[in-house]
């Protein structure tokens, strides 16, 4: 099959989880068209089977906004004409669903019929579009899709409360390669990040106020109290700044390390101990998932759909947003001996195990091939 994904090509969750899957498929003998304004961060490799297409807006005087939906609309309809392709999986509803659905029909009016299918990421749906400005298109072009996907049952309710859908959902999860997660390192390299007595706690996000990064800091003072530990945190954002005062203000700073955007996850991961990810919503958490597959526990919000990948007392924790104290306790709980630890870490790469590529990637490709029968 030749399918062409629309994605945001940037360090998030829905970018990272649509180049995954291109390159899964392709593993699967399909053939994959990335089509976006700057090639994705985790598409290292453009082979014949991988293809990559820029998408470019024109600077022009009389625009305040760039039209990008309509360079994208026009991009996919080039792209779909030239290189034959059966089928437009786009992620985030906004504009991808609705640029999505224009080429569709641009494509139609030449005689050409193509299934779209639109993935649902979370913020698209329960914090930008919901919002009045959006939210009109965003319900069109959700209905209008062949196919739409959630990636959790807590997002499917949330897209379901939220707006007028008639279309049906289907959930197909995030998805994990175990395999690629088996710690390649002979011996943990953690002496470059912390002393042999400290517990390293890490953090990854794109730090904005929806992730509580502040609640990540409060919860590590907590636990340094306790048991002497390291925070990494890993990404770039908004609320970078305030967290390095507030570490300041803490007089934790030696003991923070901000990493920035970085594109060894895998090695920061494989040094790390415990995972915190407080989340105000959080329609699935990928984060958590890469944390899990590199066997480390996680202690989380209960929010959105953290509960379905983190399970409680198994793989980690859940706490109320905001409760600072109970995540504390419940990250000294897991770190403080040696036992528990080895534990909650062979516990939580079980865990994670349920949502291994090997078994999602399936569920999509069944996806494509009801789309296609549906414009048939
Ligand atoms: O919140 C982010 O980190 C980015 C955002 C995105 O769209 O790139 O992530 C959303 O999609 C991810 C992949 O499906 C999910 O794992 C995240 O939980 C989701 N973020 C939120 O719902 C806040």
């Amino acid at each position: 099959m030749k399918i062409a994904i629309v994605c945001y090509p940037t360090f998030g969750g829905s970018g990272v989880v649509a180049t995954e899957l291109g390159i899964a498929l392709t593993e699967h003998g399909h053939e994959v068209h990335f089509i976006t304004y700057k090639q994705p961060v985790r598409l290292e490799l453009i082979s014949h089977h991988i293809h990559f297409h820029e998408v470019s807006v024109n600077e022009y005087p009389l625009f305040h906004y760039q039209p990008y939906e309509l360079a994208l609309s026009s991009k996919l309809v080039n792209v779909v004409k030239q290189y034959k392709i059966d089928l437009l999986h786009v992620h985030y509803a906004i504009p991808h669903a609705y640029a999505g659905y224009m080429a569709k029909k641009m494509l139609q009016a030449e005689g050409i019929s193509i299934p779209m299918v639109t993935t649902l990421h979370g913020t698209d749906i329960t914090l930008v579009g919901n919002h009045p400005f959006y939210k009109p298109a965003v319900t069109f072009s959700i209905n209008k899709s062949d196919i739409v996907t959630s990636v959790s049952e807590s997002l499917k309710e949330d897209t379901l409360n939220l707006f007028d859908i008639t279309n049906e959902i289907i959930v197909v999860p995030n998805f994990i390669d175990v395999e690629k997660h088996v710690n390649p390192y002979t011996e943990c390299q953690r002496d470059l990040m912390a002393e042999p007595h400290e517990r390293i706690i890490t953090h990854i996000s794109n730090l904005r106020p929806v992730k509580r990064v502040q609640d990540v800091i409060e919860v590590f003072d907590r636990i340094n109290n306790q048991i002497p530990s390291r925070l990494l945190i890993v990404g770039e954002g908004p609320e970078k700044e305030s967290c390095e005062k507030l570490c300041k203000v803490k007089g934790i700073e030696d003991k923070v390390a901000f990493l920035g955007n970085s594109n060894e996850v895998d090695k920061i991961l494989c040094f790390s101990d415990l995972f915190l990810l407080p989340s105000e919503k959080e329609s699935f958490g990928l984060a958590a998932l890469e944390a899990m597959a590199s066997g480390v526990p996680v202690v989380s919000t209960n929010t959105g759909g953290l509960p379905e990948v983190n399970v409680q007392g198994v793989s980690g924790y859940l706490s109320e947003v905001g409760d600072i104290e109970d995540m504390a306790a419940k990250g000294i709980s897991i770190l403080s001996s040696e036992e528990t630890l080895a534990k909650f870490k062979k516990q939580a790469k079980e865990e994670a195990a349920r949502f291994d590529t090997k078994m999602i990637v399936p569920l999509y490709e069944a996806v494509y091939e009801k789309a296609l029968e549906l414009v048939s």
